[in-house]
């Protein structure tokens, strides 16, 4: 469909503001959210992607990348969403410590709380404790944790052995995801669930509570 090339196209080269007009009209037009979100915003970012691993772009350029993609997105949150849901649980999610990236973190925070979930969101750069301490402060039935690069995935781990620690591991469902995260690698660190997406994320979710 054009006008989801277009979206695509737009983000690539970071436009922000038009990729917000193109999304408006793509909602407008009736055109189903996970498919603007699919095949419009998700599809120009997996370019950049493959631009970025072959040094074909930098930070900068991925950068307005990622902001025309987050606010994309935003407009779509709504829409997402089912309409009528009560809240389901809670749950905390942050990109572990050291690690920047935060586009699939917010997806998944995005589909979580289209499921019905009050979902606290600490951000990137989040140390493992901080996990900690917001899950028994906030009482969350679930920590999901997001890692983008190898070098952090360790920080995972962490999080698991903090939440052992602290004694809340019987009452915490860890859930672990991103890029180079797979299940192999929850089973190494104890963690109970991996999903290789927001939407499946955000299933299996609702399936724990
Ligand atoms: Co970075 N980066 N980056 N980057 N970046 C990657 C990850 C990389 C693979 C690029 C490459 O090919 N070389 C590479 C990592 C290599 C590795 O570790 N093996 C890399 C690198 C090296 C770096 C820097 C070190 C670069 C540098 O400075 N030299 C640096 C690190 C900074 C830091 O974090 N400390 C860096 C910086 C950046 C930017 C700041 C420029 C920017 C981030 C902006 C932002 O997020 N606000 C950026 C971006 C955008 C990328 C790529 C291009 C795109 C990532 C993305 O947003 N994808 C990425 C290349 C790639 O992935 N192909 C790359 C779209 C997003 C929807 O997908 O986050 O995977 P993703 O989320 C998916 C699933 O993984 C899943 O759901 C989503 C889909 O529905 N998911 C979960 C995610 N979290 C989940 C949690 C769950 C369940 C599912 O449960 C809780």
């Amino acid at each position: 469909m054009e006008l989801l090339m277009e979206i695509s196209e737009n983000l690539q080269r970071g436009k922000s503001k038009i990729v917000k007009e193109l999304v408006q009209k793509a909602i407008d037009e009736n055109i189903p959210a996970d498919k603007i979100l699919e095949d419009g915003l998700l599809s120009g970012m997996a370019v950049i992607g493959e631009k970025f691993k072959n040094n074909e772009v930098y930070v900068p350029e991925v950068l307005v990348a990622a902001r025309a993609m987050n606010m994309g997105a935003e407009l779509l949150k709504p829409l997402l969403a089912d309409a009528n849901v009560k809240s389901k649980g809670r749950a905390c999610i942050g990109t572990v410590q050291g690690d920047l990236h935060d586009i699939g973190k917010n997806l998944v925070k995005m589909m979580l709380e289209g499921k019905g979930f009050e979902v606290i969101d600490l951000g990137t750069d989040v140390p493992a404790q901080k996990f900690i301490d917001t899950a028994i402060e906030q009482n969350c039935n679930i920590i999901c944790l997001s890692a983008l690069l190898t070098t952090t995935m360790s920080v995972m781990e962490d999080v698991v052995k903090a939440a052992e620690k602290a004694g809340i591991r019987d009452k915490v469902k860890i859930m672990v995801g991103g890029a180079p995260v797979t299940d192999k690698f929850c089973k190494e660190i104890g963690a109970d669930y991996y999903t290789a997406d927001a939407a499946s994320a955000a299933d299996a979710a609702a399936e724990i509570c």
